[in-house]
């Protein structure tokens, strides 16, 4: 009876009391089920699928807050192994924007889910089926896009990249520095110009810089590089100068959009071969966004220029000489979910890269 209304918790519950164990196991036809991806295409959930995971953070957001606490998360991954291993990996919940108490909000529930199917859409097919998703696959929740050209981030250390981050989900950031070891990632919906809305992923590498320019397979899935420099530090330049320089040939099909954070400091020229304005230039791309991280305004801008550069690749191409052309609108599948007032459309991923041996030295 209640497998029949979908109370796929309960029966667990009941389980669990009699001490059943995780060995009782779902076939693996069944949680890992058949699903074709081309190359260059990325997976992302369809109305289906949101639609799903709007209505278990409903049905779990028992004391109707807004937010899911620990106890409400638990609860909903009782039919599961426990909160998915990539998720952890990721500093859940801090991928993601919480409520004030800290407590995972529909818009970061969302988000999450978003990050993980973009990043490995085995998982959330695997979770879906143990949250009785579809009786009989759950692949319905998902939806591949279409073939797409590159897109991804990166930058000189201590330019300000956690920072950003930071500001994306919290719109706050730290005063203090520490250096990013472990890769960061992160995840949310931005507002587009006309109201449209996209999730952004953001990645800050970390100490892993080095190894992902050497991955070509792992720089495809990644669709704009942001190169960010310290306006105020007369060094920092020339990091990314060096960089391309270093990695030309994969760099240069990727799009780029230049940034110089802290512009709410002193500017100082840039010690290297070519300024950044004439460096841009020379690559037919726009001049650095100089930003602020306290200048909300600013940072949407940058936001905004990065799904840009992913919707219209050829315009921020280092070298392609082109028209500004129109945003590929047919790539953007703009949906409108049954429920809520959220809008979605394809999710741009966005990498910050750092490189361990600079940053001793900065
Ligand atoms: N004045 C000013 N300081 C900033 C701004 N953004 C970041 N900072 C400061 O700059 C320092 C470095 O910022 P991070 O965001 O950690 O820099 P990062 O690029 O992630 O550094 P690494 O991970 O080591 O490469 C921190 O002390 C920040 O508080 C800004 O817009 N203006
Ligand atoms: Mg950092």
């Amino acid at each position: 009876m209640y497998a029949e209304n979908g109370r796929h918790e309960t029966i667990w519950g009941i389980l669990r009391t009699f001490h059943y164990t995780d060995s009782l196991s779902l076939s693996d036809r069944f949680i890992f089920p058949k699903f074709d991806v081309n190359t260059n295409s990325s997976v992302e959930l369809s109305p289906t699928g949101y639609r799903f995971l709007v209505d278990l953070f409903l049905k779990f957001d028992k004391d109707n807050d807004g937010g899911l606490n620990e106890e409400e998360l638990n609860n909903l991954f009782i039919p599961t192994p426990g909160i998915p291993r990539l998720w952890q990996e990721s500093q859940f919940p801090s991928s993601i924007v919480c409520n004030e108490e800290g407590y995972v909000s529909l818009q970061g529930w969302l988000a999450q889910w978003n990050l993980t199917t973009f990043l490995d859409h085995k998982t959330t097919l695997e979770y879906l089926a143990y949250l009785g998703f579809d009786e009989d696959s759950s692949v319905k929740a998902l939806k591949v896009t279409k073939p797409r050209k590159l897109r991804q981030k990166q930058g000189a250390p201590k330019s300000g990249k956690t920072s950003l981050l930071e500001l994306f989900l919290r719109g706050t950031y730290s005063d203090v520095y520490s250096p990013t070891i472990k890769p960061r990632i992160c995840a949310k919906d931005i507002e587009l110009r006309g109201g449209k809305q996209c999730y952004l992923i953001l990645e800050e590498l970390g100490e892993l810089e080095p190894a992902i320019l050497e991955n070509k397979k792992k720089l495809d899935q990644c669709d704009v590089i942001c190169y960010t420099y310290d306006s105020s530090d007369p060094e920092s330049f020339q990091y990314l100068v060096e960089l391309r320089e270093k990695y030309s040939s994969l760099l240069d099909d990727i799009p780029s959009v230049f940034v110089a954070l802290k512009a709410d400091l002193d500017k100082q020229q840039q010690r290297s071969d070519v300024q950044p304005e004439n460096y841009t230039r020379d690559l037919f791309l726009n001049s650095p966004l100089h930003i602020c991280s306290a200048w909300t305004t600013s940072l949407h801008e940058l936001f905004i220029q990065l799904v840009d550069a992913a919707k219209g690749p050829s315009t921020a191409t280092p070298g392609l000489e082109t028209e500004p052309e129109t945003p590929d609108l047919e790539n953007i599948k703009h949906l409108v979910m049954a429920g809520s007032a959220i809008t979605l459309m394809a999710a741009v991923s966005v990498w910050i890269w750092r490189s361990s041996v600079q940053s001793s030295r900065a």
